[in-house]
This record gives structure tokens, C-alpha cells and sequence, in this order.
């Protein structure tokens, strides 16, 4: 039994924020860094239990606030094989952080007594990693007060990690003899790089070179370790926005959530720069990327995670093609309902791919392409995604007997593409290595289709939880009577489409719409915007 003194001392010392309500969202916990002392306590508590039910299997925790402003941290838990803690446990984590934050101090010492009591002789085991916040180390102490001194987990702590660097050691610890380092993550995926670029002869990129932009964040640490070690691209790429240790400049004026939100180049790059590279830009964890140029009168041309999508799709549909496999194995695209209309158009027209529509947050995407096709490539318009390959693309490509280089390609892209989580590392590879295949410029991959004109707004609303939406985000069911108003409104429109969702990351709505120009998608925003007020 758990002395009742030592927790009423460590509660006392880690958990100061009271009275407050928190809630595990589509990314885990986010707020205010002032604010998560109290659920960084509760999340090393979860993050045990975790790995107690699956008998001390490892479990990760990741502690960032990816996009947000310097000043918010946050913290999700990574399950054993890498992919997002299961939804069945996220109000576990909601209900305790609330007990903590709001309970009485006997409640709490009775629950917190019972669950550290409850680990069957099991040794816990977390794996946790840390964005460059400066807010960082103190959370992480809060976690470790928990976890340690309640649980005496078994606990390795990797520093300073991009979010998919975390994911990489929590999924491999078990299949390995020895511990995961990091230099495991960069030579694997360096590797993969060489390997591919050399077997398709590739000497230098088809454009005049790269630019990543970091966001400030923790990207920019390990893109210079990475770098180095890639061929082509060690002479080929410049990094900006690279200051981690300038804590206040992370996210600001740059990254991919700037770039995507604000459609307009990070600071560090000018419209005069005026020249043929392919640009890139990560956000402050490292787990999104989207890619951009400026085209011949120096105007800045976005290829988001919808470009992305239909790039990897056409190349790996010809792959499937010439090695005879295009009707063996499935290969479909999930997108959510951001993706711009004229990208689903072009993958299910063009590309005879199908299209799957699922809810925003990582976790449906990645459910959605893992159980409906072999090659399952998932995106989110904002630079999130991946591409998942099944088992059976595993064993039919490798005992291909014919070893055409359509089939060897299909074979080092899963070592490419890392398929645990969106990695804006391995996807930044996966996009170079088939432009650099195809010897497409970046103006050639922007030419695949048109984007139908579109705009994004944010309104904010008395209660944003009783925008109730259905299939999959597309219709609101809740406040009656909205969706048959907003029906009513795109009808007005030329290739109009419009939804409303309330934001999982901010007190507030989303409103989406796009049309046949700029200015009828900028009206019709408008509209529905007032609607929703
Ligand atoms: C989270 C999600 C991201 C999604 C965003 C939507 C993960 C790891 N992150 O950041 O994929 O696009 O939320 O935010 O799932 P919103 O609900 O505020 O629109
Ligand atoms: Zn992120």
C-alpha cells in the first residue's frame, strides 16, 4: 500500500494548479505551460498504468506543445507500438488530472492510493522526449514525481527529441537487444535515403536546392545532425530558423502552421530571393512539413499536405503499375474534410485512387488507412500525415520474383517513409526522393492540378461544444436548423463547399469554404460566418 504522507507531500509540491478544468484533446493535453504542473503529475500516473495493463511494455511520453506560442507546453502518451494513446484511455487521463485539479485532498489521496497499489508487481516503463520549450524540464519534473516516486518506473529520458523521434524508440525498445539510441533513428532513416537515391542514380535535386525552416523549434537541432549524412542533399541544403535556444522565437513568423495559415513565406525568405529552390517548412516539433516555391513572377506557391498526398499517390500507383500490382494491392488516400476539392477530384479522376474522408486529428487518418487499404496514404491539408504499408504489401512485394526497379523502389519505401506517425524528417525524404525520381521541379508538381480558391476562418463563439458535427466534420447536427442555413448559402455559389467544426485545440469555431474564385470563397466565408455567431 502507498503510504497516504507521501502522497499528500508530492501532491502538495507538483500539483499547484487547482480548480482547473482539463481535458484530453485530439493532440493529448495543451495549455498555458503556468497551468500543467498539475496534469503532468497525472499523466506520469496514466502513462504507468499504461504500461502496467500491457505487462511494462514501454510506453512514451512526449512533452511539446508543437505549433502553439512559446509560452503553452503539453504532454500525449505514446503506446508501445508507436501509434497515439487508445481513445478508451483518454477520459482516464481527463477524470484524474480533474480530481487533482479539483478533488478534495482525501479523494485524492484514497485514488491515487488505490492506483499506485494496483500495478500487479509489474514495473512500468516510459520512454519520454521533450520539445526545446523552456517550460520543459520543470513539466517534466512533475511527471517524474509521479511516476518515480509512486510508481519507481523504469524510465529513459532521450532530452531534446522531435515528436516522431519519441515515437521511433517507444515502438522499437521491445524488438531490439540492446537500447535505442537516437543515432539508430538517423542512420536508419539516412540509409533509406542513400540507398534509394543511388539505385535511381540521383546526383543532385531537380531544382536549384533546398531551404528547411525549422520553426525555432527542435527541428532544427536535428536536421543539422541529419543532414550530413544524406548524399545530394549535404550540399544542397540550406537551414533556417534553426535558433532553438532563442525560446521566444519558436513558431513566430515561421514554421509550417505560419506558412499554411497565413499562405505567405516565413521570415528568412524574401520574394526577391527570386530563385528555382524547393522550400520547406517544419512546425515546432517536427511532425509536420508543408513545401513551397516561388513561381516565375516571384509569387509564393504553397504544395500542402494535399499536394503531398497526390504526389506520393502518383508515383507509388506507377510503381504498383509496372510491377504488376496494381490490382493486387489496395492503395487508397484519406484526407479529411480540409483537403482542398479539387485534390479529391484529381486522385479519384485522374489517378483512379480512391478517397477517404476522416475526422481531423492524426489518429483517424492513420485508423482509416490502416484498415481499409495495403498502401494507405493519409495527410492532413495543415502537412500531417504519412503513408502505411500492411503486411500483405510487405510479403506480396518481397517474394516478387521479378527484381525490376519498380519493385526494389517498392521495397526501400517503407524504410523511407516513416509509417509509425507523421515525421516531418522522413516525409521531407519521401517528397524529395520521387521529385528527384521523376525529375520534377517544384513548379512541375504544383502544375498536377489547380487548388479551388479557398479560405480558413476562426470565430469565436459563447460555447463552442454545441457545434455537434457528423459525417466525419462535413454536417452539423447541432444548433438545429445551421446546416440547412449553410446548405442554403453554398447553393448560392459555383463549386461552393462550406462546414463548420469546433476547433479540439482552441475555444473556438472553424469555418471552412471554398468556391469557384477567391472572392465568392471569401463571400460565402463570410456568410457562414455570421451564421454561426
Ligand atoms: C491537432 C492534431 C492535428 C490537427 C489539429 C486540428 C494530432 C497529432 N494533431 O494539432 O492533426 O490538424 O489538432 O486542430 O493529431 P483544431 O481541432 O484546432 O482545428
Ligand atoms: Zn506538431
Amino acid at each position: 500500500m502507498v503510504d497516504g504522507q507521501l502522497v499528500a507531500e508530492l501532491v502538495e509540491k507538483y500539483c499547484t494548479t487547482r480548480g482547473y478544468r482539463y481535458s484530453y484533446g485530439t493532440a493529448g493535453f495543451r495549455d498555458d505551460a503556468s497551468r500543467l504542473d498539475t496534469v503532468m503529475f497525472a499523466t506520469g500516473i496514466i502513462a504507468c498504468l499504461r504500461s502496467i495493463a500491457l505487462d511494462g511494455r514501454p510506453v512514451g511520453v512526449m512533452i511539446t506543445a508543437s505549433h502553439n506560442p512559446a509560452s503553452d507546453n503539453g504532454v500525449k502518451i505514446v503506446e508501445p507500438d508507436g501509434s497515439m494513446l487508445v481513445q478508451s484511455w483518454e477520459s482516464t487521463a481527463t477524470d484524474l488530472a480533474n480530481l487533482l485539479s479539483s478533488g478534495s485532498a482525501e479523494a485524492i489521496r484514497q485514488k491515487i492510493g488505490q492506483l499506485a497499489s494496483s500495478g500487479s508487481g509489474v514495473r512500468p516503463r516510459l520512454v519520454v522526449g521533450r520539445d526545446s520549450r523552456v517550460s520543459g524540464p520543470r513539466l517534466l519534473q512533475c511527471l517524474l514525481g509521479s511516476a518515480s516516486s509512486l510508481f519507481q518506473a523504469q524510465i529513459r529520458d532521450y532530452g531534446l527529441l522531435t515528436t516522431p523521434q519519441l515515437h521511433y524508440p517507444t515502438s522499437r525498445s521491445l524488438s531490439m537487444d540492446r537500447s535505442v539510441e537516437e543515432e539508430d533513428y538517423f542512420v536508419d532513416f539516412s540509409s533509406a535515403w542513400n540507398e534509394i537515391t543511388r539505385l535511381h542514380d540521383v546526383e543532385g535535386l531537380p531544382c536549384a536546392g533546398l531551404v528547411v525552416d525549422c520553426a525555432n523549434g527542435v527541428g532544427g537541432l536535428k536536421i543539422h545532425s541529419f543532414i550530413p549524412r544524406c548524399r545530394v542533399l549535404s550540399g544542397t541544403t540550406t537551414v533556417i530558423n534553426d535558433n532553438c535556444s532563442d525560446a521566444e522565437s519558436l513558431n513566430r513568423g515561421c514554421g509550417a502552421d505560419f506558412v499554411k495559415t497565413n499562405q505567405r513565406l516565413p521570415t528568412g525568405i524574401k520574394e526577391t530571393d527570386g530563385d528555382s529552390r524547393l522550400y520547406c517548412s517544419f512546425d515546432g516539433d517536427a511532425d509536420r512539413v508543408v513545401f513551397y516555391y516561388l513561381n516565375e513572377d516571384s509569387k509564393f506557391q504553397l504544395l500542402d499536405g494535399d499536394r503531398i498526398s497526390a504526389l506520393l499517390a502518383y508515383f507509388i500507383a506507377q510503381l504498383l503499375e509496372q510491377s504488376g500490382l496494381r490490382s493486387v494491392l489496395s492503395m487508397g488516400v484519406v484526407q479529411t474534410a480540409y483537403a482542398n476539392g479539387s485534390s479529391t477530384k484529381y486522385l479519384q479522376n485522374q489517378l483512379n485512387v480512391p478517397v477517404t474522408c476522416a475526422k481531423t486529428g492524426v489518429k483517424h487518418l492513420h485508423h482509416e488507412a490502416v484498415s481499409n487499404y495495403d498502401v494507405g496514404i493519409y495527410f492532413e491539408a495543415n502537412g500531417h500525415g504519412t503513408v502505411i504499408f500492411s503486411d500483405r504489401f510487405h510479403d506480396t512485394v518481397g517474394s516478387q520474383t521479378q527484381d525490376s526497379l519498380a519493385t526494389k523502389t517498392l521495397r526501400l519505401l517503407p524504410q523511407l517513409i516513416n509509417q509509425t506517425v507523421g515525421d516531418a524528417i522522413s516525409d521531407m525524404l519521401a517528397v524529395l526522393a520521387v521529385l528527384s525520381i521523376l525529375k520534377w521541379s517544384p513548379s512541375r508538381w504544383g502544375k498536377e492540378f489547380t487548388d479551388l480558391p479557398n479560405l480558413l476562418n476562426k470565430v469565436i463563439v459563447p460555447d463552442r461544444s454545441k457545434f455537434i458535427a457528423t459525417d466525419q466534420e462535413r454536417r452539423l447536427t447541432s444548433p438545429a436548423g445551421l446546416q440547412e442555413k449553410i446548405d442554403e448559402a453554398v447553393s448560392r455559389f459555383r463549386s461552393a463547399r462550406s462546414f463548420v467544426r469546433a476547433s479540439g485545440t482552441e475555444d473556438a469555431v472553424r469555418v471552412y469554404a471554398e468556391a469557384a474564385t477567391q472572392e465568392e470563397a471569401n463571400e460565402l466565408s463570410a456568410v457562414v460566418s455570421r451564421l454561426v455567431l
